[in-house]
């Protein structure tokens, strides 16, 4: 709970910070870790593998593209979050991203923390038959 209010007030370097010290030092303390969603695409078509997301944790998508052609990934998931956006060793933060372009073999990192559950689509806004989905669960909920 704690840590939770040092992130919201001090921003998304404190809380990270905290928890890998939290995690390095105190295995027993269930600290969460950063929960992932991998997407690749692949012949204009995304594919998604993502656990089970909660809310509120550190959440990173990973967007890597395997065409030869420049993609995009678009997304409200996003908008009002702090939002971490590493492309090509360029890092860029924005409160309100709408997502971001991938280079062909090229890939995008997004970190950021989610906090309204639902289903987040996605899509290219290049080629807009390209769609995708990601879903938050609300924790805690059965
Ligand atoms: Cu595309």
């Amino acid at each position: 709970m704690m840590l939770q209010q040092i992130r919201r007030a001090g921003g998304g370097k404190i809380g990270i910070l905290l928890a890998c010290v939290l995690m390095m030092g105190v295995a027993q303390v269930s600290a969460q870790p950063e929960q992932h969603v991998e997407v690749s695409i692949k012949d204009y078509t995304f594919r998604t593998t993502q656990m089970p997301l909660q809310l509120n944790a550190a959440t990173v998508i990973h967007v890597k593209n395997e065409d030869n052609v420049r993609h995009d990934f678009g997304s409200t998931i996003f908008h009002n979050s702090p939002t971490r956006v590493e492309s090509s060793g360029v890092i860029t933060y924005g409160d309100n991203i709408g997502g971001a372009f991938v280079d062909p073999g090229r890939d995008v990192t997004f970190r950021f923390v989610i906090e309204r559950p639902g289903r987040y689509q996605f899509q290219c806004s290049i080629h807009t038959e390209m769609k995708g989905e990601i879903l938050l669960l609300s924790v805690g909920a059965v």
